[in-house]
């Protein structure tokens, strides 16, 4: 007798990511449907994370294929897999993780094994004919999230002066997702204009995330542009709209100092540039004000702004709950980024995020800066209601996908949905 639920195939392919990298699409297929899971890959990548397997043959896309993954997949993973039942995510997941056998994921991948988790979650879905939403946590009420949409995008992401990574708009002073997100696309119409008006025709062009990319060199000059259009867009800061930012502090840290707007700070002075944009600007996020390894840092700028201001560990937890667990120890940080693809299962993503909010740390489910049109990170969002997503500007179809999959969320669910809004931080508690 044949389940429906039975996985007979694991099939993986060689795809493409927004920018232009390979990375692996993995298919599950089961008799009752078949499951799709693509892999993102971050830039600022923290050094803690699960390794992303690249094959390193210079003759192929510089170096950057995915092949080994890909046949790790079919030919390592995909056997013990066979008749299993793809309801059971944590058993499958388990297995993943001893069939690879190392602490990082390193030697079959982390894309290897998370293309597989994802395409064996949106199988069991698809068998149940439930939304994916659903199948990851059953509920009577959901929180759709607030989306924090970077605007103007910096470092890394981008080819201009700016240190910090990410500048956000978050409409949290609306009543549903819908308002909330054409607000937020308002927003970002506007200050196209006035970049151009104010830095010419090529402050329009965009970073990695769909942001623009203007020839800034100062953190005040993004944050000016951005209040100025909420105030043109005919909205109110902090009411309606509150500011966040990726620091990405890593990324512009060499030798114990901080090269921030043309000036080298230590964590002290950093953090009092923090404290005081938190005063002049209406900037309620920040993720990564400090670089990795500093959980002290991070424990004592959280203590002088946490009450109010949301400080964020992205590349200090790198979704991995030891070093959760060791941020909640010492106060370090007051809410947790999720980005899968960090820690390579669903299972353990999950842990992470019910890890943190047990500890009252908000969660902010994320992308990644090279994502795919995938747009699981939309469901798992509305599934742990953790009332907030990053998933980059309202703009290019791999930011896009996951904004209109929470738009078609919201109307699936109608008064079964609660947005988080100004709760964003602790939606189930208020
Ligand atoms: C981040 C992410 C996503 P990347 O730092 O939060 O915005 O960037 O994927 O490059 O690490
Ligand atoms: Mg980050």
């Amino acid at each position: 007798m044949s389940n429906q639920y039975e996985i007979t195939k694991v099939r993986a392919l060689e795809i493409l990511d927004s920018r232009g990298n390979p990375t692996l699409q993995v298919e599950v297929f089961t008799r009752g449907g078949r499951g799709l899971g693509m892999v993102p890959s971050g830039a600022s990548t923290g050094e803690h994370e699960a390794v992303e397997l690249r094959d390193g043959d210079a003759t192929r896309y510089a170096g950057k294929g995915v092949l080994t993954a890909v046949s790790n997949v079919e030919k390592e993973i995909a056997k013990p897999l066979i008749g299993l039942d793809c309801r059971e995510q944590a058993k499958i997941d388990e297995i993943l993780i001893s069939i690879d056998g190392t602490p990082n994921k390193s030697r079959l991948g982390a894309n290897a094994i998370l293309g597989v988790s994802l395409a064996v979650a949106t199988a069991a879905a698809r068998c149940k004919n439930q939304p994916l939403y659903r199948h990851l946590r059953s509920q009577k009420q959901y929180v759709l999230p607030v989306p924090m949409l970077n605007i103007i995008n910096g470092a890394k992401h981008a080819g201009n002066q700016l240190a910090i990574q990410e500048f956000h708009v978050m409409p949290v002073g609306f009543t549903d997702f819908l308002e909330a997100l054409q607000a937020g696309v308002e927003i970002y119409h506007i200050l196209k204009e006035v970049l151009v008006k104010r830095y010419g025709a090529a402050a329009k062009n965009i970073g990695d995330e769909g942001g623009f990319a203007p020839p800034m060199t100062e953190s005040r000059e993004a944050f000016d542009a951005i209040l100025y259009s909420i105030e043109e867009a005919g909205y109110t800061p902090e009411k309606e709209i509150v500011l966040a930012i990726d620091a990405a502090a890593s990324e512009f840290y060499t030798n114990n100092r901080y090269l921030i707007d043309g000036h080298q700070l230590t964590s002290a002075e950093l953090s009092d540039y923090y404290h005081r944009m938190c005063k002049e600007y209406p900037l309620f996020s920040i993720e990564d004000p400090f670089s990795e390894n500093d959980f002290d840092s991070f424990a004592t700028l959280t203590k002088r702004v946490g009450e109010q201001v949301q400080v964020v560990g992205d590349d200090l937890f790198v979704s991995n709950p030891e070093r959760i667990q060791r941020g909640i120890d010492i106060g370090a940080g007051n809410a947790l980024l999720l980005k899968v693809n960090q820690i390579g299962t669903l299972t353990e993503a999950i842990q992470a995020a019910d890890l943190a909010a047990t500890n009252q740390y908000g969660v902010v489910v994320s992308h990644r800066s090279g994502e795919t049109e995938d747009t699981f990170i939309a469901d798992l969002a509305v599934a742990l209601s953790c009332g907030q997503i990053k998933t980059g500007a309202p703009a290019r179809s791999d930011r896009t996908a996951k904004y209109n999959r929470l738009i078609e969320i919201h109307h699936e669910l109608g008064s079964n949905a609660r947005f988080a809004g100004s709760s964003f931080r602790f939606p189930l508690t208020g």
